[in-house]
This record gives structure tokens, C-alpha cells and sequence, in this order.
């Protein structure tokens, strides 16, 4: 629409058109309002019912609401209006009606159920706070990306369709793929490796990943958006240096770009950019300092993975990011490189947020024979993976990298109760659409 302004762009003096939804009407009996709404915020239409032609103003006044309309006239101060300014129509135009019956209503101060909430999405995204989230979400992974350019990083685009998974064979959901079996990939793990083995040595991806996990929790999904680095000639520390810098660098332009919208909206009450460097505890650390808390039933002992509990216990006591380091060689993957000096222990990392785990990473085994026995060791058939092993025997460099969901950051940066929160059109167990 060439002749239309947005609601916020609309001056005293001006002479408008703006479309968008009806929020709200306020009938005072003389005089009435009627808030429209649009992407940019709301402005005040006022009717003076003795004034006006008495078509236009019944036309406004029995407007539903949520329907779409278009209206045309002059703008002028008002100082009580809730945005000081109000616009006197000249003419209204219905574009698009809506049912008084609403599944959902948006001016509602109130909020419905998630599970109403997510069935009725695009009524949902009308509200304010909610839009704000992915407003915040498209601005985290613009910093993101900004962040990983910084870095001499290549954005890369990878396979969503594989033969085989990585990260577990129990998660896959199996697809027919002209009459055979392939999956749904699980990470972009192996072809982002193949590429940081070329010359284009460090890359990144912001992609989904698909997880059959059974649990219905508040912080798994079934799609989730991973963003994953790669670099060649890096080690785990450099790639949590990396990790580090993409989360405080997402946090940085939040409060940049939304502060202000943060402490109006109620959202994020927690909310503050992580300060100085996120402390490294060894995995031997973590379950002393677990075990220390007495919050499990259970004393850990090494080679455990850590429970919800557990994290949750060891998230309380650092009180900010963290990291976990030096994990069991035997519960991280097989592309995961061991130490040189102590092949039970394991390069791989975690990035921890008090509430939950953000990143998985670690150096990844380069060298061809060690590569095949770690498929071995993990009962995987090499041969299955050959596409990827062989690559291994023409100049690998070392390199490391690591995946962070998207999602959690989110998540964990805005204080969200679910994940699905966080997420347009969530899949999990119940929901295949919308
Ligand atoms: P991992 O499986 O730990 O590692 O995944 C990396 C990060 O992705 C997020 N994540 C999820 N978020 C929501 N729902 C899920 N079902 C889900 N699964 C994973 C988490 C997790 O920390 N290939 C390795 C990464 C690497 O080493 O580069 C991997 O996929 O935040």
C-alpha cells in the first residue's frame, strides 16, 4: 500500500492513511475511540459523533474487533491519547472483517493457555509482548551472524535430508526417500567438518535440527533452530572462546535494541548482559561441586551424565554461564578428539546456563585411524560413514566446533517458561501443525 503511514510515523499537521487492526473501542457516549493497531504500535481514532457523518461513524463504531481497517484523515496532538496523537477520520474503510467470535483476543490483558495460544498463532503474534519475542529472535541471530562474520566465518547451508545420523540413533526420524531409508538430520556435524577440512577453514550454520526424543519437556523440541561453528586449526579452547563471544554478543544486542522494551513489557525481568569470562570447571569439578550441594539423592560418580537436578544444582551454585570441560571420553561422541596425554579423558565442552545446557562442543578427532576405532568403539559401521571418513585421508586439519540451540538461548536470555515460547510453530509430541 504506497499511500499508507505507519502509526508511528504519524505527526500533528500530517494527513494519513493508516491500516491495520482494531485493538480496542471506547464508546464515552458523545464522543468515542477506536484504537487501531499495527506493526509499528497504535494510534487513537477519534469519533465526534455529532460532527461527523453519521455513516462513517457507525461504520467505526460497530467495527469488531481485530477486523482490518483502513482509515484516512488529519492527525493532531492530544495529549491523552496513548500516544499522543489522534487522528480525525475522513473516511474508514472495512478491508477485512473479523468474527466477533475470537479464539483468542489480543487486547486481553489476560493470558490464554500456551496450548490456545500456539493452535491460534497468528492472533497470538498480535500482542505486543509475543511479538516482541521475535522481533528479539530475528535481532539475536542478525548479531549472531554479524558476530560469526567477525570471526572470518563463511555462513554455510548443509543437507536437512542424510542416510545416516550422528548424535545418536534412537532420535532419528526415519524418512522414504525414493523408496529408501534416509532420515532427518540430527546436526550438521559431519558436513560441517568436511567443509572447515577445505579452504574455507571456519564456518557457520543456522539451521534445524531434527530430534525424535520421547520427552515432552519445557526445554526439548523436536525441530530446533542450531547454530554451529566450525573452525579449522582451532582447538576446544578456541572454540569455546567463540561460543563465548556469540552468547555475551546476543545478550549485547538485546540490550542494545530492546532495553527499553524489555523493562515496558515486563519481560525479562532477570534480565542483564553476562559479565567477565565464564568460569571453565572440569567435569571431575562439576560432580565434587554437585555432590557438595546435597541436593541429589544419589552421589554422582564419574562417568555419569548429568540429570536435570544435577545441572540445575550446579547451575545454582556458579550463578552465572559456565562451562564444563574435560568430559568421559566414553559419553561424548565419536567425533569428539581425547586428550593427547589421557585417552580416557575427552576434549569436549558444554556451555551451561544456570537453567540449562546451552552448547555442546568440543576438537574433533582428524586423524583417519583414530576416526575409524572411535566409530568402532561406539558400535557405528565406519563403512556407513565413508562419504565422511575419507575426506579424513586427504589433509585434515585439526579443528573444533560446537552446536548451540537457538532456541535455549532465547529462551535463556528472555526468561521464557517453555521453549515453545520460543518458537513460531513448535514440533513436539502433540503438534504436527499449525
Ligand atoms: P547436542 O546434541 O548437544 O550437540 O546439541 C547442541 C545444542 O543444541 C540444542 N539442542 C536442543 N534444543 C532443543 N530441543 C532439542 N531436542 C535439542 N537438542 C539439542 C542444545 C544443545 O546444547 N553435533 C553436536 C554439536 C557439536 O559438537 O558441534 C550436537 O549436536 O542447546
Amino acid at each position: 500500500m504506497q499511500d499508507r503511514t505507519y502509526t508511528a510515523d504519524a505527526e500533528p499537521g500530517d494527513h494519513v492513511t493508516v491500516a491495520g487492526w482494531v485493538h480496542e473501542i471506547r464508546d464515552l457516549g458523545g464522543i468515542a475511540f477506536l484504537i487501531l493497531r499495527d506493526s509499528s504500535g497504535k494510534i487513537q481514532i477519534k469519533f465526534e459523533k455529532d460532527e461527523m457523518d453519521e455513516e462513517l461513524v457507525e461504520t467505526g463504531l460497530d467495527v469488531s474487533r481485530e477486523s482490518v481497517i483502513k482509515v484516512s484523515g488529519d492527525v493532531e496532538e492530544e495529549p491523552r491519547a496513548p500516544t499522543g496523537v489522534e487522528v480525525t477520520p475522513e473516511s474508514l474503510e472495512v478491508v477485512a472483517p473479523a468474527d466477533p467470535e475470537l479464539p483468542l483476543d489480543p487486547s486481553e490483558k489476560v493470558d490464554a493457555d500456551l496450548s490456545t495460544r500456539l493452535d491460534n498463532r497468528t492472533l497470538d503474534l498480535r500482542k505486543e509482548e509475543v511479538q516482541t519475542v521475535f522481533e528479539i529472535r530475528s535481532d539475536v541471530l542478525r548479531a549472531v551472524r554479524d558476530q560469526f562474520r567477525d570471526y572470518d566465518c563463511t555462513e554455510i547451508n548443509t543437507p536437512k535430508i542424510v542416510a545416516t545420523g550422528t548424535e545418536g540413533g534412537t532420535e532419528l526420524f526415519p524418512i522414504t526417500y525414493f523408496g529408501e531409508e534416509a532420515f532427518m538430520n540430527q546436526s550438521p556435524q559431519l558436513f560441517k567438518q568436511l567443509v572447515a577440512g577445505s579452504n574455507v577453514e571456519r564456518v557457520f550454520e543456522i539451521g534445524p535440527i531434527f530430534r525424535a526424543e520421547e520427552h515432552n519437556t519445557p526445554r526439548h523440541l523436536n525441530e530446533a533452530t542450531s547454530i554451529d561453528f566450525e573452525g579449522a586449526f582451532c582447538d576446544h579452547t578456541d572454540a569455546m572462546d567463540v561460543a563465548e563471544g556469540i552468547v555475551k554478543a546476543a545478550y549485547e544486542s538485546v540490550q542494545e535494541n530492546f532495553g527499553d522494551q524489555l523493562e515496558e513489557l515486563d519481560l525479562a525481568e532477570d534480565f542483564a548482559v553476562p559479565e567477565g569470562d565464564f568460569p571453565r570447571i572440569s567435569y571431575e569439578e562439576a560432580l565434587e561441586r554437585i555432590n557438595a550441594t546435597g541436593e541429589l539423592d544419589e552421589q554422582l560418580v564419574w562417568g555419569d551424565d548429568l540429570s536435570t537436578p544435577a545441572e540445575e544444582a550446579l547451575g545454582q551454585d556458579v550463578g552465572g554461564h559456565y562451562f564444563i570441560t574435560d568430559w568421559p571420553s566414553e559419553i561424548k561422541p565419536f567425533y569428539i578428539k581425547d586428550h593427547d596425554d589421557d585417552s580416557e579423558l575427552s576434549t569436549g565442552f558444554d556451555l551451561m546456563h544456570p537453567r540449562m545446557e546451552l552448547v555442546s562442543g568440543g576438537q574433533r578427532e582428524h586423524r583417519h585411524e583414530k576416526l575409524i576405532e572411535g566409530f568402532e568403539q561406539q558400535g557405528l559401521d565406519p563403512d556407513q560413514f565413508e562419504y565422511y571418513t575419507k575426506m579424513f585421508k586427504y589433509g585434515m586439519p585439526p579443528h573444533a566446533g560446537f552446536g548451540l540451540g537457538g532456541e535455549r538461548l532465547l529462551m535463556t536470555i528472555l526468561g521464557l517458561d517453555n521453549i515453545r515460547e520460543a518458537v513460531l510453530f513448535p514440533r513436539d509430541r502433540q503438534r504436527l501443525s499449525p
